[in-house]
C-alpha cells in the first residue's frame, strides 16, 4: 500500500517535471506557423489542422479500445481466458484496409498542396532571393532590375513568385506567415509563392545551416499597399548621388571608395565625373548592394540581425562597422581598421542613401 501511493507520488512528480520542459506555444512569436497572412501559409494550415483531428479521432478511439478491453477482460478469479482473436482474417484485412484508407484521404489533398505551393502562376511579379552566408539578397527583375537586401518589399494582396537560388551553400527562405520552406541551391533555381493579405512585417530565418552565423540570418518581409510599392520601386531604381567637395558626406564616400568597394556595389549617377575612379563597377564579392542602405524600409541590416532588440540603428551601425566578425561570427567583412572618425564619416555617408 505504502508502495504503490509513493511510486504514484513519484509517478506524478516525474509528470510535472517532464511537462516543465515544455513551454505554451506563444502565439504571436514571429516564427509561428500557427498565424498564416496569406493563402499559401493558410493552406498549409489547413492541411495541418485536417491531419491533426483525424489524428486525434484515432488517437481517441485507439486508446478507448485499450481501455475498453482491459476493464472488460482484466483477470478476475475464476474467470476463463476470453477469447483469442490471433490469426482471424477478417479482423486482419480491416485493419489493414482502414489505416490505408485513412493514408490515402491524407496524401491527396497533401501531395497536391506540396505542387501548388511552388508552382507560381503566369501574372505573379517575380523577386529574385540569392541566398549569401548570412543575408538574403533581392532582385527585382520586373522592376528596372535594382538590387536591394534583407528587407524584400512586396505589394499587399498579389502574388510574388519567388525564384531562388544560392551563391555559396545550401540555405532555406522560410518565413512562416507566407509560405513554408523552400532550399536555396547552387546552380539551381526552386520557386516558391508568397503572398500576404494585411499589410505588415513579416519576419523569418533561413532554416538549413548553412555555416557559423546561421542563427543570424533572417528573412524579412515588408508587405505594402500597391501604390507604396510602386514608389519604393521607383526610389530603388534612382542611382545615388556623388557628394559635392566640401559636403559633411563627402569624407564618409571617400573612406568608402577607400575600403569598401571590392565587396559593395553602390551604383551612383556619374561614375565618369573622376571623383570616383577607384569605385569598382562590379565588386570583386558579393556583399550588400548599398545604393538605397537608409531607404525608409530597409529598417535592418547584417542579414536581419542588426539592429538587436532595444538597439538604436546607429549603434549598430557603428558596432557593425567597427568589427563585423565580432558580431557575426566567421562574417566575410573583415574588421577594416577603420579609425572612430573613419567610422562616423562613412555612417553619415551611408545614411545619405536614402
Ligand atoms: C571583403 C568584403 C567586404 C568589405 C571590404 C566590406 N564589406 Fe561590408 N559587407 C560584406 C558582407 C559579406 C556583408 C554581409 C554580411 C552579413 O550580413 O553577414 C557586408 C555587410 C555590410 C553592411 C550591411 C548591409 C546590409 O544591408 O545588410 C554594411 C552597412 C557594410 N557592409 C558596410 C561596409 C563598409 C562601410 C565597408 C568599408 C569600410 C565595407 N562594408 C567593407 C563584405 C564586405
Ligand atoms: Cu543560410
Amino acid at each position: 500500500m505504502r508502495r504503490s501511493r509513493l511510486s504514484t507520488v513519484g509517478g506524478i512528480g516525474l509528470l510535472a517535471l517532464v511537462l516543465s520542459g515544455c513551454q505554451l506555444v506563444e502565439i504571436d512569436s514571429a516564427l509561428t506557423t500557427f498565424e498564416p497572412a496569406g493563402p499559401f501559409a493558410q493552406r498549409i494550415d489547413d492541411l495541418f489542422w485536417m491531419v491533426f483531428w483525424i489524428a486525434t479521432v484515432i488517437f481517441v478511439l485507439v486508446q478507448g479500445a485499450l481501455v475498453v478491453t482491459m476493464i472488460l477482460f482484466r483477470d478476475r478469479p475464476n474467470r476463463k481466458e476470453p477469447k483469442q482473436i490471433h490469426g482471424n482474417a477478417k479482423l486482419e484485412v480491416v485493419w489493414t484496409v482502414i489505416p490505408a484508407v485513412i493514408l490515402a484521404t491524407v496524401a491527396v489533398p497533401t501531395v497536391s498542396a506540396v505542387f501548388d505551393l511552388t508552382e507560381c502562376s503566369d501574372d505573379a511579379m517575380v523577386v529574385e532571393v540569392i541566398g549569401h552566408q548570412w543575408w538574403f539578397e533581392y532582385r527585382y527583375p520586373e522592376q528596372g532590375g535594382f538590387t536591394t537586401a534583407n528587407t524584400m518589399v512586396i505589394p499587399t494582396g498579389e502574388e510574388v513568385c519567388a525564384t531562388m537560388t544560392s551563391e555559396d551553400v545550401l540555405h532555406n527562405f522560410w518565413v512562416p506567415a507566407l509560405n513554408g520552406k523552400r532550399y536555396l541551391i547552387p546552380g539551381q533555381t526552386t520557386v516558391l509563392r508568397l503572398q500576404a493579405d494585411s499589410d505588415g512585417e513579416y519576419w523569418g530565418h533561413c532554416a538549413e545551416f548553412c555555416g557559423l552565423s546561421h542563427s543570424l540570418m533572417r528573412a524579412r518581409v515588408h508587405s505594402v499597399p500597391r501604390p507604396e510599392f510602386d514608389a519604393w520601386a521607383a526610389r530603388q531604381t534612382e542611382p545615388a548621388p556623388v557628394p559635392e567637395e566640401g559636403s559633411p558626406e563627402r569624407e564618409g564616400y571617400e573612406v568608402f571608395a577607400q575600403y569598401c568597394t571590392q565587396c559593395h556595389a553602390v551604383d551612383f549617377a556619374d561614375n565618369d565625373s573622376g571623383v570616383n575612379d577607384n569605385i569598382l563597377e562590379e565588386p570583386v564579392f558579393n556583399g550588400p548592394n548599398l545604393t538605397h542602405f537608409a531607404d525608409e524600409y530597409r529598417t535592418t541590416f547584417a542579414g536581419s540581425a542588426l539592429p538587436e532588440e532595444g538597439e538604436s540603428f546607429d549603434d549598430a551601425l557603428k558596432r557593425w562597422i567597427a568589427n563585423p566578425p565580432n558580431v557575426k561570427p566567421g562574417s566575410f567583412m573583415p574588421d577594416l581598421g577603420l579609425t572612430e572618425a573613419e567610422i562616423d564619416a562613412v555612417i553619415t555617408w551611408l545614411k545619405s542613401n536614402k
